[in-house]
């Protein structure tokens, strides 16, 4: 075996020659891989010994793409369009092995081969829109010579990896390797030759591009079809435009097409945080004083306490990850109600064709209700979410704690509530963690994990495994009010609020919010959630606001009662502001003595964002949050902060935190301490840093 470079080696295996990748985690193509690759083409192509070469890598995956961490960094030579060029030109014929995920270069790379050999379990997609680009190294022109236009148009577009069958079915890969992957290629290699097929080299390939051409419009359609979901994303469409250069252009033309667009994409500011967010997502996984050793305690039964909304969505994530879980409530009726709205959310899933009716059936029958707390005693993890009441939520630890097994990890849904007191309503507070949910359950990615001052090592390391092993993207926090997504939200809450009262309308507001990304502004999403929840909570706790208590008063708790802020028409989601809330805001105005004014729409977004940056800052100082990356986890995933903002922190960055601080000072001025920089603020926009940094 001759290393041609630390991460890729070449050996002969009979009439074979064999190219190795290996480089830790996931076979990134670094420089060295490159350098490897094209160095080990052109040693087969120069060696008598063999006439054909398989492309195959260590570990646990194919090549899962460019190596995202040389981006903005100098390029190196030789670029991935040289090392796919020799694959191509290579005068013998090139297999790829694919196990794992052949994603972004990787896929391009095995694109650049004349053959594909995969594993069945192995994936294949195009990622980059993900990233905020695009696929870069030609796979914009070669996909759709081998897929066709809608569906290259499908898988670039979307980023979502398919499966090696599927990849079989669409001529993306050319046989399923049955047993051993290295030695079924090697075996494809020989029979490549044995049979003298040809060099297929995918971009002299025009066939699937027909039926595109003699339907140009299917662009315009297929913009259409994904216009919601890719609002204000700018990669999208310069996806759709390469995959239309590879059917109005020539291959060498369409390249250059797509090195434009790509670059186009590179040098933008949403390509930036997007690539920011997939580094703080794996980030947030990482606690830095839970050593990657800890070890877990094994969690194969799970209780979950109340079978309501939340509960029932908590309790569906354990079972599609295989995991038994008993049901508790107190009383019959409302747990048979429980297991009925899993049972039928499940048949909704099914019926849309999201879920086979086998997989259904399996989760079904790894559930089980009881009403006697003691038949949880054997749980390795048991979950409370019962409604927010602290000596109810106490009296239930205490008894849990009496009746759980000892290591068995107490958990509780609470989104309010000091988990610290909690604890020590047990003998074992190292066992209570918070497990935060967001709604619906089952769906919502985010799990914000809150450790108190005793969780323990081994529960948190645990905990954070186990949000991966049911489909979670964790982030670990302190314990304060609101934790760190509830009391940033409050922040903005405070600001909508406020400016609803000086001269803006829930209509204003809610417009800025969605321009900027959100997926509503905060009077949507509290008609949607219910400004019930609210009400409820500041009569508990004696506070009040004059809008918000108006509306609730006249039983506008939102589109369950067909009016909130907004008005609802029967059946429609659409919210149509209304004249009557217009009255109920003026009369707050004028009853708090206040002159309602004009107010921009810079202003709206400044204060509303930026007192969520300087709180931000705040949770930071008090060490409630590891990183302001983990902040910015916290509101993509749980809250809607569009992606391609990367997280309030991260725009935060982004705006410049001397402007932020600037502004900051400047309402402070105008409206008072409320607006008081943040101390860490202040200090990193003296000294030009960003939050990035620390
Ligand atoms: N570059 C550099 N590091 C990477 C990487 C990459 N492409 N992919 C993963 N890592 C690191 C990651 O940060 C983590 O590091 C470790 O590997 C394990 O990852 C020209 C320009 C492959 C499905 O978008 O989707 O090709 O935290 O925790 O859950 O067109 O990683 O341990 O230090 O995610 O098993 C296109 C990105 C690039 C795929 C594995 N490719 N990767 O998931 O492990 S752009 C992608 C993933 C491109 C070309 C363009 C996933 C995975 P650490 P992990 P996992």
């Amino acid at each position: 075996m001759t290393a041609i470079t630390d991460l890729v080696s070449y050996e002969a295996e009979g009439s074979v020659g064999v190219i190795t990748i290996n480089n830790p985690p996931v076979n990134a193509l670094s420089v060295g891989v490159r350098v490897g690759i094209k160095g080990g083409i052109e040693a087969a192509n120069a060696d008598g010994s063999v006439t054909s070469i398989i492309l195959v890598c260590e570990g646990r995956t194919f090549i899962a793409g460019a190596d995202i961490t040389e981006f903005g960094k100098p390029p190196q030579s030789p670029s991935l369009h040289e090392v796919i060029g020799a694959i191509e030109i290579s005068n013998k014929p090139v297999v790829a092995a694919i196990h794992g995920t052949a994603l972004g270069g990787g896929l391009e790379t095995a694109l650049g081969c004349h053959y594909r050999v995969a594993n069945a379990k192995a994936k294949v997609g195009l990622p980059e829109v993900k990233l905020g680009i695009l696929p870069g190294a030609g796979g914009t022109q070669r996909l759709p010579r081998v897929v066709g236009v809608p569906m290259a148009l499908q898988m670039i577009t979307s980023g979502t990896p398919i499966g090696a069958k599927k990849a079989l079915e669409v001529g993306l890969v050319d046989e399923i390797a049955d047993g051993d992957l290295k030695a079924c290629a090697l075996a494809f290699a020989q029979k490549v030759v044995a049979e003298g097929r040809p060099l297929v080299k995918i971009s002299d390939r025009d066939d699937k591009l027909q039926e595109a051409r003699d339907n140009p419009g299917m662009f315009d359609e297929f913009r259409k079809s994904i216009a919601r979901k890719s609002r204000n994303f700018e990669a999208p469409e310069n996806c759709i435009k390469a995959v239309q250069a590879s059917v109005d252009l020539p291959f060498p033309e369409g390249l250059k097409r797509e090195r434009e667009l790509f670059m186009e994409l590179m040098q933008g500011e949403q390509s930036f945080s997007q690539r920011y967010f997939f580094f703080a997502e794996r980030q947030a996984a990482k606690i830095p004083d839970v050593p990657k050793d800890t070890p877990l305690i094994d969690i194969n039964l799970a209780g979950i306490i109340g079978a309501g909304t939340m509960g029932g969505g908590i309790a569906m994530n354990f079972l599609q990850a295989g995991i038994p879980v008993i049901m508790v409530e107190t009383a019959q009726d409302a747990l048979d109600r429980g297991m009925a709205l899993i049972e039928k959310n499940y048949a909704a899933t099914v019926s849309k064709g999201r879920m086979s009716q086998d997989a259904m059936d399996k989760c079904m029958s790894l559930l089980s209700g009881t009403i006697n707390l003691e038949d949880i005693k054997d749980v390795d993890i048991v979950i409370e979410a019962i409604f927010e009441n602290m000596d109810v939520k106490k009296e239930i630890f205490g008894k849990l704690d009496a009746i759980c097994k000892q290591g068995a990890i107490l958990a509780t849904n609470t989104s309010t509530l000091d988990i610290d007191e909690i604890g020590e309503a047990t003998s074992r507070p190292e066992y209570v963690i918070g497990l935060h949910f967001f709604s619906p359950a089952n769906v919502m990615k985010l799990l914000e994990e809150v450790r108190t001052k005793k969780t323990s090592k081994t529960v948190m390391a645990t905990c954070m495994a186990l949000a991966k092993r049911i489909g979670k993207i964790p982030a670990m926090v302190g314990v304060c009010e609101g934790f760190v997504g509830n009391r940033i939200l409050h922040r903005r809450t405070e600001q909508a609020t406020q400016l609803i009262m000086e001269g803006a309308l829930p209509q204003d507001v809610d417009r800025v919010l969605f321009d900027f990304g959100l997926p509503m502004g905060p009077f949507a999403m509290g008609d949607l959630a219910g400004n019930d929840v609210g009400w409820r909570i500041r009569q508990g706790k004696g506070v009040t606001s004059p809008i918000a208590d108006a509306i609730c008063e006249l039983g506008r708790f939102g589109q369950k009662t067909g009016s909130g802020y907004y008005l609802y028409k029967e059946g429609s989601r659409a919210a149509i502001p209304d004249p009557i809330v217009e009255d109920i805001i003026m009369k707050a105005s004028k009853e708090a003595g206040i002159v309602r004014r004009e107010i921009s729409d810079k202003e709206i977004l400044e204060r509303c964002v930026y007192p969520m940056i300087n709180e931000g800052a705040k949770i930071l100082e008090e060490g409630i949050a590891t990183r302001a990356s983990d902040i910015d986890v916290i509101w993509v995933y749980g809250y809607g902060w569009p992606v391609y903002r990367g997280g309030p922190m991260r725009y935060g960055d982004f705006v410049g935190l001397d402007k932020v601080y600037a502004s900051l000072l400047e309402y402070q001025e105008k409206y008072g301490d409320y607006w008081k920089p943040a101390p860490l603020l202040e200090k990193l926009a003296k000294e030009g840093k960003t939050f990035a940094e620390i």
